[in-house]
């Protein structure tokens, strides 16, 4: 009996309740932190951190419970500006981000996958000079089958008077960016931001309610098993891609990894290393994914960690976009993956 009690009881003693063991850092103290600074644009930046995480935690709460409730889950029967079919929880996610913005102050445009044009906030414009740009649901094909999902964010500072709602200062490159990062909804709610001072992971705590500092400092591997691209489109690449996945295909220690959210399959190439892709096809040369409020922001937070992306051609972050929701062709890991990649569509091999 007293046997069968210990070891009943050594899960619990062995559990290690990382966050709150240590000193518990919430994500807009770290923002401070970061800056070293208590200024007027490090307080704005903590602010803007803090209402990204709060419309993170918004939808996070709307999914874990999304399978019990009355239409959440499926599709409006619209189509987006991107010509893809809408379903409710983009909706939703698009407005909450708009709705926890609104009160900001901060933020004078929203410019998202989900709306033709920047949403206006005209009572923030004379002083909120930020614009936010976010992906409210990255892998929406996973949404109706509880599987990972994400939101992808940037800020950007607003330069000159955007006042017929054209954006144009918004077409500029992503080294731009003050800041970016995503929520990844998976077992866990996490938030990985960075500010341009390296990348940092926080996990939030549903009991507390508050994103705790997980990990500091990430740096990705150099090189790792796993490449991440949906062989489906085999047939549709160019021939120096099809090249590459015949290369992995004979070479031992490649894995493949494809969850349909690249918010997931980049989260994952981030702390083990390897690339992800998505080609331009022959019915679409410049790929599937949008610039701006995309590709963009995850190659900030992947450079900031060490890795790199890339058009094949270019890095990602020197793209200049010719419209807001312009799409990239993307390669994103490992710098040695990528570079392995890059030398397949320049070299050949
Ligand atoms: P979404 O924002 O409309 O969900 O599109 C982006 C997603 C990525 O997360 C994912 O890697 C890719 O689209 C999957 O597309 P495909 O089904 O063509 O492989
Ligand atoms: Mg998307």
């Amino acid at each position: 009996m007293a046997q069968a009690r210990e070891s009943l009881e050594l899960p619990s003693n062995n559990v290690t309740d990382k966050g709150l063991d240590r000193d518990c850092t919430t994500l807009s103290r770290h923002v401070l932190q970061q800056l070293q600074s208590f200024s007027p644009e490090a307080q704005d930046l903590s602010a803007l951190m803090n209402r990204i995480a709060l419309a993170g935690k918004l939808i996070a709460r709307r999914l874990s419970r999304a399978g019990l409730m009355e239409g959440v889950l499926g599709f409006t029967g619209d189509v987006n500006v991107q010509g893809e079919s809408v379903k409710k929880m983009d909706v939703y996610a698009n407005d909450v981000f708009i709705g926890v913005f609104k009160q900001s102050g901060l933020v004078c445009r929203l410019a998202s996958e989900e709306m033709e044009r920047p949403y206006y906030i005209p009572e923030n414009c004379p002083i909120g000079r930020y614009t936010l740009l976010y992906d409210p649901i990255d892998g929406s094909s996973n949404t109706d089958t509880n599987l990972s999902l994400g939101s992808i964010f940037a800020i950007r500072q607003q330069e000159g008077n955007d006042l017929d709602g054209e954006a144009l200062d918004l077409l500029a490159p992503g080294r731009k960016q003050l800041a970016a990062g995503y929520i990844l909804y998976g077992p866990s709610t996490m938030l990985i931001y960075t500010i341009g001072k390296g990348v940092h992971s926080f996990t939030l705590d549903p009991s507390l309610g508050e994103f705790i500092l997980t990990e500091e400092n990430i740096r990705i591997p150099n090189h790792g098993p796993v490449y991440s691209v949906n062989e489906g489109n085999f047939w549709q690449w160019d021939e120096s891609i099809r090249e590459y996945i015949r290369y992995v295909h004979r070479t031992e220690g490649y894995t493949a990894r494809y969850s349909g959210a690249m918010v997931s399959d980049i989260h994952r190439i981030l702390l083990q290393g390897g690339v992800f892709l998505y080609p331009g096809t022959l019915p679409k040369p410049e790929g599937k994914l949008r610039l701006l409020y995309e590709s963009a922001p995850l190659a900030f937070v992947i450079e900031q960690a060490g890795g790199r992306a890339t058009t094949g051609h270019m890095e990602i972050l020197d793209v200049v976009p010719k419209k807001l929701h312009q799409r990239v062709p993307l390669i994103i890991g490992s710098p040695k993956d990528v570079a392995k990649v890059e030398s397949f569509i320049q070299n050949g091999h």
